[in-house]
């Protein structure tokens, strides 16, 4: 996200002041779903249909499973403004689509700062050099054959939600939070291969670079390296996708997603960090003083409430389910908080699914709507202890400089006809 779009042509949305409230201040009616509201059988569905007297396709037809052609909607989408070529750019998961907290692999949000290197896994090396006993270079197949982990883990953006610091923007929650995505990774950790080449003992940091056109680089501090890095080839089961990397990225456990480099072709190793472009002028934290803060690596904990969204409005009155994702680049979602008075009073979510660590987690309220306008909110707390601050809390410390880690309370205006929009209290 190293463009800004002009002032003119962004959606402004503006302050939504505290009269905009509801009125019937209320706590969510969980648990009151009453039974009538649930599916009735719908006398307009009166054709019949006759697929049981027709022959399906063949296995032959299908090599490579597809969804549906009814989900052609659920799809990764840009925001043509954001960026001045589609090379250097990014898309977005459509987060109100997903259910669990799995991403599937084709709708992981992208993000290139000079497009998708297309290589060949039986040209592509890893170099490991610098202060190191023995420099080493390793084909594909050498690192097959290290021994290999499973981790399921979150990858945010430090861009996601960067549009939205002067107040909201974007209408959809794909475009407001969806520079993250959550797959599960095979790959050897990097402390098995660091170990083949034997670190110096004044080794303090990494440099990690890709093969793209970009030669995107990052500097790493050793103790991360040794700790959770993994060095991936395969993202949910099969190959990385070229997009996500393919034949080998870097998994950086919840921090910020530019370090996790794809198309990963070498590590040196130093003993200071490089101050490189992604980690100097892009990707600090500006604060209201123009100073940068340094090297904020970890993603704090956030939420946003997928459903409804300004693309999933409410349809139905009575039944429904909320339902959004915690995450958290210390460690595990405790619990989420949801609101239906913009924060006024403050209910608990469910949580279902694994709660692992680091990795996107799925709430749900299942609750009983009269057609009341809402103005939904969730708040994320990490087993740390750390609260997910409101946007004003976050301004007060950040000011409206920065675009990275922007992490604050999201908010959706329901209204009485079941739209919903991206709104902000002040
Ligand atoms: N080599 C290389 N690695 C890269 C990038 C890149 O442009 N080139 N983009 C980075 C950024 S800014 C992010 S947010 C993540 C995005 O990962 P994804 O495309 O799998 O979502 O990759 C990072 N790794
Ligand atoms: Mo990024």
């Amino acid at each position: 996200m190293s463009k800004q779009a002009p002032k003119d042509v962004l959606n402004r949305r503006g302050f939504l002041g505290a009269a905009g409230l509801l009125a019937a201040g209320a706590a969510l009616p969980i648990g009151k779903a009453k039974a009538e509201a649930a599916a009735q059988p719908d006398p307009a569905i009166t054709e019949v249909h006759d697929f049981n007297k027709l022959l399906g396709d063949g296995v032959d037809r299908r090599p490579y499973g597809m969804p549906s052609k009814y989900e052609k909607h659920v799809v990764r989408r840009d925001v043509g403004w954001l960026t001045a070529s589609a090379e250097s750019s990014v898309n977005f998961t459509p987060l109100h689509e997903l259910d669990g907290i799995i991403t599937p692999s084709g709708l992981c949000f992208e993000r290139h700062h000079s497009g998708v290197a297309e290589i060949n896994p039986a040209d592509h090396r890893l170099m490991i050099n610098g202060l190191v006993e023995k420099p080493l270079v390793f084909t594909m197949e050498d690192i097959k054959r290290m021994p290999r982990v499973n981790r399921i883990y979150f990858l945010e953006c430090a861009a996601n939600s960067g549009m939205e610091w002067r107040g909201a923007q974007l209408n959809g929650c794909q475009f407001t939070h969806g520079m993250v995505h959550n797959v599960m990774y095979t790959g050897v950790p990097l402390k098995v291969l660091l170990d083949e080449a034997g670190l110096k003992p004044n080794v303090k940091w990494l440099m990690l670079e890709g093969a793209d056109a970009a030669g995107l680089n990052r500097s790493l501090p050793i103790d991360k390296a040794l700790n959770d890095v993994l060095i991936a080839f395969a993202m949910n089961g099969e190959a990385l996708r070229p997009e996500q990397g393919y034949p080998l990225r870097a998994v950086i456990p919840g921090w910020q997603g530019n370090m996790w480099v794809k198309w990963l072709r070498r590590i040196e190793a130093g003993d200071m960090p490089w101050q490189t472009r992604e980690e100097t002028s892009k990707y600090t934290d500006l604060m209201p003083d123009g100073r940068a803060r340094k090297h904020t690596f970890v993603m704090d904990a956030k939420s946003v409430v997928t459903n409804p969204s300004p693309q999933a409005p409410l349809k139905h009155k009575g039944r429904n389910v909320l339902s959004g994702f915690a995450w958290s680049g210390r460690g595990t979602i405790k619990r989420v908080d949801v609101s239906i008075d913009g924060g006024r009073n403050w209910g608990t979510a469910r949580l279902d699914g694994p709660i692992l660590d680091k990795s996107l987690t799925r709430f749900y309220v299942d609750f009983d709507w009269n057609g009341q306008e809402m103005m939904i909110q969730s708040r994320a707390i990490d087993d740390t202890g750390y609260v997910q601050p409101s946007k004003p809390e976050l301004r007060k410390i950040r000011g409206v400089n920065s675009i990275y880690h922007n992490n604050g309370i999201q908010t959706w205006l329901v209204r009485a006809n079941g739209e919903t929009e991206n709104v902000e209290i002040s």
